[in-house]
């Protein structure tokens, strides 16, 4: 089989034959495979051993025919090389042993070189380009994103911890997201430079600013990494929840592919970022719980948007469910596929 570059092509907003697909989370508990190499080693091990994470990453490749692998790591993998002591609870999220509360903290951080502190990750990589016929996307955290995590010391539901530092301790809060934003800075090059030919950054939880306070507190640093990776020649994808308002914002920013959920459709979406970006999106991933006639009849409206403009990747709003079965995501990418291959062939 030939290399398959239809993610890229999509990324680039150039034309292609049929609709590219992966999914958020696409290597999960959703797998009986996964959940097998979980019996016998943690999130945390996997990622250390590189023929292990080589092979849970090319797993939804196979067993599901997308056109792009995603890294299988987490975002607080080069948290854990920055010095902070991270644990990932399974079914909870990571853990961080002493959140940062003060300049002191900050201090602790070291700045991450990525050939010394994360050599398993990029070896990985390297395996990963040599196996796979499909592009393999990197990844990182997003500065908020990550921020929530080392502020709260955990998952959180409102972020308080992490709002009443950046509204309290400007200082402190720009220290920290300037620290994160030179971590994502080093580590997306280096994913580039072992192989990976796109960077997601997740910004998740970045949803819960306002507008006004995204433009204060985080666009400034969103606006350093996006030109500071300007001359990657991988496509950018910037990803968040919940951040329709945002998007009037994102505009400014020089990344390629914009990665949105489920509260806003495609065509308001390209409304408010305008017409220099790829969009990606944006299936409600609890409508993979339903019976296959609905997911259909969801996936086609997507597509039908989606393929108004050249330049679309469908995807889920967000990462896949446990609960979901592995036959329903095969049938759906291979729905994606015949479906936009027969109206693109019209
Ligand atoms: O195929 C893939 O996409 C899997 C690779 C992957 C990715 C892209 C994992 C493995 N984590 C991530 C990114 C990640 N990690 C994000 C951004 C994407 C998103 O919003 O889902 C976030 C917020 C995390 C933090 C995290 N790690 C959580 C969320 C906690 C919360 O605040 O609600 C959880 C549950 C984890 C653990 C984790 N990471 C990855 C997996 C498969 C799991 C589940 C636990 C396990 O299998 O042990």
């Amino acid at each position: 089989m030939e290399r398959n570059e239809r993610f890229l092509y999509a990324c680039n907003r150039a034309p292609v034959d049929q609709i590219p697909v992966w999914y958020m989370r696409q290597a999960g508990r959703y797998q009986p495979e996964y959940r097998k190499i979980r019996e016998k080693y943690s999130l945390m091990e996997i990622c250390e051993i590189p023929d292990v994470c080589a092979e849970v990453t090319l797993l939804p490749v196979q067993q599901l025919g997308v056109d792009a692998a995603i890294l299988f790591s987490d975002i607080m993998i080069p948290i854990k090389a920055m010095g902070c002591q991270v644990d990932i609870k399974g079914g909870y999220g990571p853990v961080i042993e002493h959140p940062i509360r003060q300049m002191s903290d900050l201090q602790k951080l070291r700045r991450v070189e990525p050939e010394e502190d994360l050599p398993k990750t990029l070896e990985t990589i390297r395996i990963l380009r040599r196996e796979l016929k499909v592009p393999l996307i990197g990844f990182t955290g997003a500065p908020f994103t990550l921020a929530s995590y080392l502020v709260e010391g955990g998952p959180s539901r409102n972020y308080l911890k992490t709002k009443s530092m950046m509204f309290s301790s400007p200082e402190l809060w720009n220290a920290l997201m300037d620290r994160l934003a030179d971590m994502v800075i080093t580590y997306a090059r280096a994913q580039v430079e072992a192989g990976a030919e796109a960077v997601q950054m997740f910004d998740s939880w970045v949803g819960s600013l306002s507008p006004q306070d995204y433009r204060r507190y985080v666009f400034p640093t969103m606006k350093r990494i996006a030109e500071g990776l300007s001359d990657l020649h991988a496509p950018l994808i910037y990803f968040g929840v919940n951040t329709a308002e945002l998007l009037p914002i994102w505009r400014e920013l020089s990344v390629d592919v914009i990665g949105i959920d489920w509260r806003i459709s495609i065509p308001e979406a390209r409304n408010r970022v305008g017409s220099s970006f790829a969009i990606q999106g944006n299936l409600d991933p609890a409508i993979l719980l339903a019976p296959w006639e609905v997911i259909e009849e969801r996936a086609k409206e997507i597509l039908d948007q989606g393929m108004e403009k050249p330049g679309f990747i469908f995807n889920l709003g967000h990462g896949v469910f446990p609960e979901v079965r592995v036959e329903t995501l095969q049938r759906l990418t291979e729905f994606v596929h015949t479906y936009s291959s027969n109206r693109l062939r019209e």
